[in-house]
């Protein structure tokens, strides 16, 4: 319900909603440009989604160092401690980052935002929070990142479950005690994984729900110590922050674009395989050979490499069909793969049961755990869904935004699909800027990379309006059109229609199946926003 919160009402120029990488930046940079500047944070905390997921297992996927701004005033006083760093590591480096920017004072945490609507006549914002907060602003930013609406399937029976009963994405902060219990997971996405491996030592008895088998890759985690990374700092950081922006992905390493798979012995291929192995992350993924995601007969063949490998380490033939089957279920790379460190080893414990809900669906919860379409029922102390997010758009068509029609844009692209310029702005909704959204190259991307250059554009486009001395500037409905249809058309080249994933939308019941990324990788994608700021920001109108 919501309850009004007078103390709170306040007229500045730019209101960034959001207070993960994205938001801090923005606030940051705003800030530096004379802007007065304020975060809306629905959570307690910075992190964003770190501040959310605190399951266990909860790690990002991305590998020292460029998961952190690449401000040297902030790099410099930073190191991790694991190359893969987890949910608590990473809360620590926002504090570090609040600490060093002195952002606290700009930010309202506890502030979900429910609403925002466009003055035309002012050329103004108005956003309100759940709680009443009010701002009044030049400037709305929604960094409110891919994964902040999480999805819970509509089970028959959920809340008549008895035990303890937890979505990863609102797990509760003081954690829960898995110790010796019977758990359940729904689930095998990257987040499952995760919380698979970590919880599997600990229970009792595990269960996972298993619908679509994850084509999961080794992490190769690594202990880090500083005085490693004060080394690199001196040496490579600034070279590998710039790499960022020249890579597909956002990473250090990069796509191999200029031969086929095919181009070369079968032998070299597999030499070059077994090397991205042993180097992990996302190497065999966002490292291989280009093609993988556009020709079908590549893609076989690392299915196959990637299947003889997972083979190896399960003892159960049964456990192998399940968990690599000989028939790939789809394009091995075109759903989200997970990083693992010992999932599959996991699957060997007695204690374990992978239960296949492609066969037997899950019927209903039940007061003990969960019954299959076969009768079986299942009980647990602790159910675990894992059910990923109305990932990429539902973070901003969760809250009603209303821009010159009126129109909400959640309705507005549920009808029409996605419509975004150069995946930052939208027509019909002025002086608004989203980052790390819809059709930027934003889930392919190493988090930060994205966020970062993105937030950059705005910033300077910001500039250049104040120079100007313009007050709107509103995407051109032409502009937008084309850019959906060069989205479109470099997603039709690839092999990603072909997988049922949250990239095209398909994890949602009822979501417009399109693509929610542009596939074309971060270089293309820069250039591209460069040429407009050359062309003198064409595809904007701008007004005073
Ligand atoms: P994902 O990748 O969307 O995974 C969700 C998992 O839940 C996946 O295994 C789904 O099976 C399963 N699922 C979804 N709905 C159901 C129902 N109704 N019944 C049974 N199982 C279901 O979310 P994650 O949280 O793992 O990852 C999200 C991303 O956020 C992550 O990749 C990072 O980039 C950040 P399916 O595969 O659809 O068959």
């Amino acid at each position: 319900m919501t309850t009004t919160n007078n103390s709170v009402n306040i007229d500045i120029d730019a209101l960034v909603i959001g207070a993960g990488f994205g938001g801090v930046h923005q606030l940051y940079n705003l800030r530096n440009l004379g802007l007065t500047t304020k975060i809306f944070e629905a959570g307690s905390d910075f992190g964003g989604i770190w501040y959310w997921n605190c399951y266990p297992g909860a790690r990002v996927d991305s590998d020292l160092p460029i998961y952190q701004l690449s401000m040297p005033q902030l790099y410099k006083g930073w190191n991790y401690k694991e190359k893969f760093p987890g949910w608590r590591e990473l809360r620590e480096y926002f504090h570090h980052v609040d600490k060093v920017l002195d952002l606290s004072k700009d930010v309202y945490f506890d502030s979900r935002v429910k609403e925002a609507v466009w003055d035309e006549k002012e050329h103004k914002w108005t956003v309100v929070t759940e709680d009443g907060k009010v701002a009044r602003a030049r400037f709305l930013m929604l960094c409110t990142g891919i994964g902040s609406k999480y999805y819970v399937p509509d089970f028959k029976g959920l809340s008549s479950f008895k035990g303890i009963c937890h979505h990863t994405a609102r797990w509760p902060q003081e954690g829960v005690d898995v110790k010796g219990k019977r758990v359940g997971v729904i689930g095998t996405g990257a987040t499952g994984v995760q919380v698979i491996q970590e919880v599997a030592p600990d229970v009792s008895h595990l269960t996972v729900f298993q619908r679509t088998p994850n084509m999961a890759l080794p992490m190769q985690q690594e202990q880090v110590t500083p005085e490693m990374q004060e080394k690199m700092k001196r040496d490579l950081y600034p070279v590998l922050f710039r790499r960022c922006r020249q890579t597909f992905g956002g990473f250090t390493y990069d796509l191999v674009q200029d031969k086929s798979a095919l181009d070369v012995s079968p032998e070299e291929r597999r030499v070059y395989w077994e090397t991205l192995w042993e180097q992990g992350g996302f190497r065999f993924w966002l490292a291989n050979y280009g093609d993988m995601f556009s020709n079908q007969k590549v893609n076989d063949e690392c299915y196959a490499f990637w299947r003889e490998k997972v083979r190896d380490r399960l003892k159960d033939e049964k456990m192998k069909e399940k968990l690599a089957p000989m028939v790939a279920p789809h394009p091995i790379g075109c759903k989200r793969p997970s990083l693992e460190q010992r999932y599959y080893e996991v699957y060997n414990q007695p204690n374990v049961t992978l239960v296949d809900i492609s066969d037997t669906p899950i019927e209903e919860i039940t007061p003990k755990g969960v019954k299959t379409k076969d009768g079986t029922e299942y009980e647990f102390d602790v159910l675990v869904l894992a059910t990923g997010f109305d990932i990429v758009t539902g973070g901003i068509t969760a809250i009603d935004v209303k821009g010159t029609d009126g129109k909400a844009i959640g309705d507005k692209w549920k009808t029409d699909g996605v419509h975004t310029y150069i995946g930052m702005s939208t027509a019909t909704y002025p002086n608004m800027f989203f980052l790390y959204g819809p059709q930027g190259p934003t889930s392919f991307s190493n988090g930060p990379s994205c966020a970062e250059l993105q937030s950059e554009w705005i910033v300077n486009c910001i500039k250049y309006m104040l120079d100007k001395g313009y007050t709107r500037i509103e995407a051109d409905k032409e502009a937008e059109k084309q850019w959906r249809e060069r989205v479109l058309s470099f997603n039709d080249q690839t092999l990603f229609p072909l997988a049922k994933s949250w990239y095209m939308g398909a994890n949602i019941p009822g979501k417009k199946i399109e693509p929610l990324n542009f596939t074309g990788g971060i270089p293309f994608y820069t250039k591209f926003c460069n040429e407009v700021v050359n062309d003198g920001y064409r595809g904007f109108d701008f007004a005073k």
